[in-house]
C-alpha cells in the first residue's frame, strides 16, 4: 500500500452488554481527538460516521438468553458489509465501540476477503459464551464463540454459515474473569488463552511476542479487538464492568507498540468504553493513546 488509509466505522450500541453507556463510546473517542492524530502520524483518515443503532428504550427485550437479538443481529449484518468493503477497497478498518458484540460484524465482514487473518483478542472476559452457557443473555459475553461457529444460528450466519475464524491463529490477552462453562469451552478450543497471570510470569512482552508468532502463522495479516476493561480500572475507569487486576497504562502501550512494529495489524476494534462512568474522558483518551501505538506513534 503506498498511502496509508484508515478507515473509521463507529457503532454506538449497548444492546450486547444490556447497560446504557457503551454507545456513547465512538463520541468520546472522537472528542478525544482520535482523527487529528492518526493525521499526525502520517494516515490518511476517513471517517464513515457511525452504524444507525436503535435506542434500547424503543425496543423490548424478547429473549432472556439472547438479550436484543433481532437488533443485534441486523447491526453486525450491516458492520459485516461495511468492513468487507473497506478491505476490499485495501484500507484498515477501525471499528469504534460500542459494546463487544460488534465483534460479530466485524469478523463476519473480514472473513469475506481474501486475505486471511488472525486475531488477538485484549479483554478481561473470554467472551466465548454460547446459548447454553450463558448466564447473563449479554450478548457482548458471546462474540468470540460466534466467529467460531458457535451459538445462535442467527448471529453464527452473519455473513455465511462458515466459521470465520481460525482457531489456532486465535489469542486471548488478559483474561481474569470467565463463567465456568465459558472457561470448559474455551479449554476444549485450539484458542490460546493468556491470563493476567500469564503476563505476571512470562511479561507483556513474551506474551505479545507469542501472541504475534501464533496469530501471524500462516495468515495474511492480524485483527485486534482491543476490549478497553483489559486495563486496570484504576487507569481505564470508564468501562461497563471493571474488573481489578487488569493489565497497566504501560502494558497497554507495550503490547500496541510490539504489534505495530511486527508490521501485521490489518484491522483494529477497540470497545467497551463507557463515558457515562469514566473519568473526564480518561479512558477514551487511553484508548486514542493506544490506538496511535498500534498506528506507529513512537515516543522517540
Ligand atoms: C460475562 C457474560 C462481558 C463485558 C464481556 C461477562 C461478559 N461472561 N462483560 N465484556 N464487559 O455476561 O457473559
Ligand atoms: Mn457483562
Ligand atoms: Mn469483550
Ligand atoms: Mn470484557
Amino acid at each position: 500500500m503506498q498511502k496509508k488509509v484508515v478507515r473509521i466505522i463507529g457503532v454506538p450500541i449497548d444492546l450486547g452488554a444490556d447497560r446504557r453507556g457503551v454507545d456513547m463510546g465512538p463520541s468520546a473517542i472522537r472528542y478525544a481527538g482520535l482523527n487529528a492524530r492518526l493525521k499526525r502520524l502520517g494516515w490518511i483518515v476517513e471517517d464513515y460516521g457511525n452504524i444507525d443503532v436503535p435506542v434500547p428504550e424503543t425496543r423490548e427485550i424478547k429473549d432472556k438468553k439472547l438479550k436484543y437479538l433481532e437488533e443485534i443481529v441486523q447491526i453486525n449484518e450491516q458492520l459485516h458489509l461495511i468492513v468487507a468493503k473497506a478491505k476490499k477497497d485495501g484500507v484498515i478498518p477501525l471499528i469504534l465501540g460500542g459494546d463487544h458484540s460488534l465483534g460479530i460484524g466485524t469478523i463476519a465482514g473480514l472473513a469475506l476477503s481474501e486475505q486471511s487473518f488472525g486475531l488477538i483478542w485484549f479483554d478481561t472476559h473470554g467472551d466465548y459464551n454460547t446459548l447454553d452457557t450463558t448466564e447473563s443473555g449479554n450478548i457482548h459475553g458471546m462474540p468470540l464463540a460466534i466467529s467460531n461457529g458457535l451459538g445462535a444460528p442467527e448471529l453464527t450466519g452473519i455473513g455465511g454459515n462458515n466459521k470465520k475464524l481460525r482457531e489456532e491463529n486465535t489469542v486471548i490477552i488478559g483474561a481474569r474473569e470467565m463463567d465456568p462453562q465459558e472457561k470448559e469451552l474455551l479449554r476444549r478450543s485450539k484458542i490460546k488463552v493468556f491470563t493476567m497471570r500469564d503476563i505476571d510470569q512470562m511479561g507483556m512482552k513474551e506474551v505479545v511476542s507469542e501472541g504475534i508468532r501464533i496469530a501471524s502463522q500462516g495468515t495474511d495479516g492480524i485483527h485486534i479487538s482491543f476490549d478497553l476493561d483489559v486495563i486496570d480500572p484504576e487507569e481505564a475507569p470508564g468501562v461497563g464492568t471493571p474488573v481489578p487486576g487488569g493489565i497497566t497504562y504501560r502494558e497497554a502501550h507495550l503490547a500496541m507498540e510490539l504489534l505495530a512494529d511486527s508490521g501485521y495489524i490489518s484491522s483494529m476494534d477497540v470497545v467497551e468504553v463507557n463515558p457515562i462512568l469514566d473519568n473526564h474522558n480518561k479512558t477514551a483518551k487511553l484508548a486514542v493513546g493506544l490506538i496511535c501505538s498500534a498506528f506507529g506513534e513512537r515516543i522517540f
